[in-house]
């Protein structure tokens, strides 16, 4: 499939070590998916389901302990420890690469090395990078199959460069106790053994397209971000880009394939998703900032997505799609997941594939009693998005208006704030913290510092990633998105969501528009700039002013416990921390002792 000798030379070392019975090279022709989805059936690695209800849909089923992504086994290899920072855990490249070839040696003995070209971004856009990923999994394949362009284009563009991502996967025994996911930024390598569940082995995903990627962008002057990408289109037919980063699970495709309400549905409004999860950013000819979405597919989070949270994601899940983890819906075999809607199949096997009881579910033990696991997901194809952007293949990208941090805090941050400008901005981005959730292993609801939602994906020291922030918007200068932090999840002392969220979020990402548009005036606070509450509008909501003034305040007390938090946050990165970080955080304090 290719002369490329640095391809061939990879792909015969990889060999040489897992001793593979054979190697099949994946085209990214229909036929040759079609036979491993076939074989994959057979094997048992994959559930075909109802061809009519779900054509082309496969549910597969990961092991018990292996059902998220595993930061604490998630290594930056940089040659000097300080280069991967505080937040990473880091080994020496030399003892990590024989630690991981001595778990992975012959360990494909018997089975089949599946050798996969993938481009992320748009093949042959000159924002996209290339990569080949090395697996012994048919999930992998069919799932890289959806989730990036993969096959012969990929190395007919590649020719004969030596410019892309090495990647290994090994599924081994998928012993806890050995499973690695392991960057080498500066070999251009990842190598991930003894997992086989999404983040952890879909190499193009959390691995290349943040913690590799944001070292290459650091080193090249972009930006790989763990943001959504949408367009919002008003009724004079003007389209709008916004890029929001999120931690995992926090609504990042909800929030990209949003339906507005219908009055402003009525009105022309609308949403295009460009993407869900990625965005890498380089500034275009004009000076303003292009956003690509990286990925060909979306990832998404099964439970609690139905026709009213999502209906855009649950169209896209109903073609050609793969499920992991959700339950099968034994009588018409079809998938189900807490949420999808009211009526729990009677007839089901869980996620770990064993016969469920609906009525024994408990929301406060879901991982061992509810159908589906609660990090289950769909891998979708993005082209069948009801609302997909036609800019998703540009591969000149999206030039970007706003950029909005956000996370998950029942208390403290409002609804909505602007900051007072780029590097303020960045400020609030480097101190953002949000309750953790079922998206990686660890405690869940825990209260966390996630920088602008890379702290898990970040290739390099944190401290040099806020400096390339900073270098960002010196060099975009006035042509700067306006930077915003939103917060959906306020809740009130019984632990009810005070704001609808979903598709009302559009009321708040109007006012960012008008905002980032001069159309709107706003209250200047110790924290940044907050909207009048009249200028979010509430035509037929059902929520009164005053609560949505409760949402749009500035706590004294409760801002200066998270000043002195963040001064904690900050002391991580040591002389790595901009000064003007520092600066911006003892502006806040001296803002906030003003306050009465
Ligand atoms: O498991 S993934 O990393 O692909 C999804 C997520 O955690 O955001
Ligand atoms: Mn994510």
């Amino acid at each position: 499939m290719t002369n490329n000798s640095s391809v061939l030379r990879f792909v015969s070392e990889m060999q040489a070590l897992v001793d593979p019975d054979s190697v099949v090279w994946i085209d990214g022709s229909e036929s040759q998916l079609d036979t491993l989805r076939a074989l994959g059936v057979k094997t048992g690695e994959m559930i075909k389901l109802n061809e009519e209800k779900l054509p082309g849909c496969y549910l597969h089923r990961t092991k018990p302990n292996d059902v998220a992504r595993v930061e604490d086994r998630t290594f930056i290899c940089t040659r000097k420890e300080e280069d991967a920072g505080p937040t990473n855990h880091w080994c020496d490249p030399q003892e990590m690469y024989e630690r991981l070839y001595d778990i992975a040696r012959d360990s494909y003995r018997g089975r089949t090395m599946y050798v996969i070209p993938f481009s992320m971004g748009p093949i042959g856009s000159p924002l996209a990078k290339i990569g080949i990923e090395i697996t012994d999994s048919i999930y992998v394949v069919l799932n890289m199959a959806i989730m990036t362009r993969v096959g012969q284009k990929v190395l007919d563009t590649l020719g004969d460069s030596n410019d892309w991502v090495r990647g290994f996967h090994a599924s081994c025994d998928i012993d806890p106790e050995k499973r690695y996911i392991c960057q080498f930024p500066e070999d251009n390598a990842i190598i991930s053994v003894n997992s086989a569940y999404g983040g952890n082995v879909l190499l193009g995903k959390k691995c290349f397209a943040l913690r590799i990627a944001s070292f290459q962008g650091r080193n090249e002057g972009w930006m790989a971000e763990h943001m959504l990408i949408l367009g919002l289109e008003n009724p004079k037919g003007e389209v709008r880009y916004i890029a929001a980063a999120f931690p995992s699970a926090c609504g990042k495709t909800n929030l990209a394939m949003l339906i507005p309400p219908e009055y402003l549905r009525k009105k022309g409004y609308k949403i295009w998703t460009v993407g869900d999860d990625i965005a890498w950013m380089r500034i275009g000819k004009d000076g303003r900032l292009y956003a690509i979405n990286p990925e060909n597919g979306f990832f998404g989070v099964a439970p609690g997505t139905n026709a009213h949270s999502n209906f855009n994601a649950l169209e896209s899940t109903k073609r050609n799609a793969i499920f992991t983890n959700v339950a099968l819906n034994l009588d018409d075999n079809t998938v189900w997941w807490e949420g999808l809607d009211e009526n729990p199949p009677k007839h089901a096997l869980n996620w770990r594939g064993e016969p469920w009881d609906y009525r024994a579910y408990d929301k406060n033990d879901k991982v061992r009693t509810a159908a589906a696991h609660p990090n289950s997901r769909f891998t979708a194809p993005a082209v069948n998005c009801p609302c997909l952007s036609t800019e998703f293949e540009t591969g000149e990208g999206v030039p970007i208006s706003a950029i909005v941090f956000g996370g998950r805090r029942a208390k403290l941050a409002p609804l909505v704030y602007q900051s007072r400008d780029w590097v303020n901005g960045v400020f609030i981005g480097s101190a953002m913290a949000s309750e953790t959730t079922a998206a990686a292993a660890g405690a869940v609801g825990v209260v966390r510092r996630d920088p602008m939602a890379m702290l898990p994906f970040c290739g390099y020291h944190m401290g040099d990633y806020f400096r390339h922030w900073l270098d960002m918007g010196e060099r975009l200068g006035d042509k700067a998105p306006k930077i915003f932090n939103v917060n959906w999840f306020r809740t009130d002392k019984d632990g009810n969501f005070l704001w609808p969220g979903y598709g009302d979020n559009m009321r708040v990402l109007n006012w960012i528009i008008d905002r980032c548009e001069g159309k709107v005036d706003a209250r200047e606070t110790a924290i940044g700039y907050l909207p009048y509450p009249q200028d979010i509008d509430r035509t037929d909501l059902d929520m009164d002013v005053a609560t949505l003034e409760s949402i749009l305040d500035v706590d004294k007390a409760a801002w200066e416990k998270e000043a002195a938090e963040i001064t904690e946050h900050y002391k991580k990165f040591g002389d790595r921390l901009p000064a003007q970080l520092a600066d911006q955080l003892a502006g806040l304090k001296a803002r906030l002792a003003e306050l009465d």
